[in-house]
């Protein structure tokens, strides 16, 4: 199991990678090119630029999030071919620097939607929240305006201002659009690139939908066991393989992580971990790794990774802000302490885990 920390880059992240090296455990940096948008090209000169800075500071930087897709690949649209020609390039060029795995989403027009980004909790301590009333309710432009006030001037992945700006033209466009729309341009896609990604040796690792149900009528393809059978099954490459994030799909208490773990962990090439407390209406908030803290079984997430002794990478996902961690000073979901908590959490219940099994051999 390979411990890593994302990071938004110098100038984009208060957070220094000389802090993120304290972090016990942690040997890679999860990184993007944040300033590029979605379709353009990732040269092999600014990927090295990036990675030299991660490695000078006794860290790797052999995965990233996110390398977005186009929305026209996901609309299936003619140009969709000049897009996947552009993504094939990106993934060599990320391959000859090393990177090994790649986790993107296929979700549309938005990436993760919140309703409040500094929701208080019991201890004091704020964290993401999703009221599901609000979104039901919600014109989508109403939460973007939100994301972008509570944002602090720093851009959130997939909530690029260049993106939002198209907001209702997108919404026209997948109009009518279903789950199999949009699957059938997922494998476009996928078969596209697996060869490139086979002979690069670079691995795709979808991000699952968050939250894992439809939003203002868009459709989702990563939120349970059935879709993500059939995802799987578009392209049945390991290339084409997941990232497993407990707290997207944990928003849906339906969703069993351990079994949908057990099932799917050949295909899992990064985890997520992180806690979300799901009440009886549906909001959800997330909440610290602690498995007592939310409705996430945390501790059975990390015995199965240990089972199957986990070779993949896995990162803390969001966190809450502690600590005097505020919309002034922090990223949200993004703060450096909870999340460094969240690492000591996984590594221990992975060493208690480990440990068992040795003594059962
Ligand atoms: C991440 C996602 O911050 C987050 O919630 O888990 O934004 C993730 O990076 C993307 O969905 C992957 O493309
Ligand atoms: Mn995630």
């Amino acid at each position: 199991m390979k411990m890593s920390f994302r990071w938004y880059g110098e100038n984009n992240d208060p957070i220094s990678l000389d802090y993120i090296r304290q972090i016990p455990g942690v040997e890679e940096v999860v990184w993007a090119l944040h300033e590029k948008q979605a379709g353009a090209l990732w040269t092999k000169e600014e990927i090295k630029e990036q990675i030299d800075v991660i490695e000078s500071h006794g860290l790797k930087g052999t995965i990233v999030e996110s390398v977005n897709i186009h929305e026209d690949i996901k609309l299936g649209l003619p140009s969709r071919d000049a897009y996947i020609e552009t993504y094939k390039t990106c993934l060599k060029n990320l391959a000859a620097n090393g990177v090994k795995v790649v986790c993107y989403n296929f979700m549309p027009i938005f990436d993760w939607t919140r309703t409040d980004m500094f929701h208080p909790l019991a201890d004091g301590s704020t964290a993401l929240f999703f009221d599901k009333e609000k979104i039901i309710n919600a014109d989508p432009q109403e939460l973007v305006d939100m994301v972008e006030k509570e944002s602090n001037g720093l851009t959130l992945p997939g909530w690029e201002p260049e993106r939002l700006a198209r907001i209702k033209e997108l919404f026209q466009a997948y109009e009518g659009f279903d789950e199999e729309r949009l699957r059938e341009n997922f494998k476009y896609f996928m078969d596209a690139i697996i060869p490139t990604c086979e002979e690069y040796d670079i691995k795709m690792a979808i991000h699952p939908d968050d939250p894992p149900f439809p939003i203002f009528g868009l459709p989702r393809l990563v939120n349970n066991a059935e879709n993500i059978r059939k995802l799987l099954a578009t392209n049945p490459s390991p290339y084409n393989g997941l990232t497993f994030c407990t707290g997207s799909l944990g928003a849906d208490p339906n969703n069993d992580l351990v079994s949908l773990l057990k099932e799917f962990n050949q295909r899992v090439h990064f985890m997520h971990v992180r806690n979300v407390r799901v009440a009886a209406n549906g909001d959800f908030s997330e909440v610290s790794h602690r498995t007592q803290d939310g409705t996430v079984d945390i501790t059975g997430v990390m015995q199965v990774l240990a089972e199957i002794n986990f070779t993949g990478y896995i990162r803390p996902d969001h966190g809450r802000h502690i600590f005097g961690e505020n919309a002034t000073n922090v990223r949200p979901g993004y703060g450096l302490y909870d999340r460094a908590l969240g690492v000591m959490y996984l590594l221990g219940s992975w060493d208690m885990a480990t440990r068992q099994i040795d003594r059962n051999k």
